[in-house]
């Protein structure tokens, strides 16, 4: 998912990975929809800097980094 290698994923990073892995995930962060899932890209913002860390993601997955 993280294209351009710098370790976080921009917002088009995650929109074209919710494209690609939709099913998994879902399983991690919910959502039914393309839609839905996209719209997770805030919620796991935790410090809304417009990129997704790992450890943001770990953790709105409820995986303690
Ligand atoms: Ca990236
Ligand atoms: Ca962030």
């Amino acid at each position: 998912m993280d294209s351009n290698k710098d370790g976080v994923l921009s917002s088009k990073e995650w929109g074209n990975g919710v494209a690609k892995h939709k099913d998994v995930i879902a399983k991690f962060f919910g959502g039914a929809t393309i839609e839905e899932i996209g719209r997770q890209f805030a919620r796991i913002d935790a410090d809304s800097n417009k990129e997704l860390s790992w450890d943001e993601m770990l953790k709105a997955a409820g995986i303690e980094a």
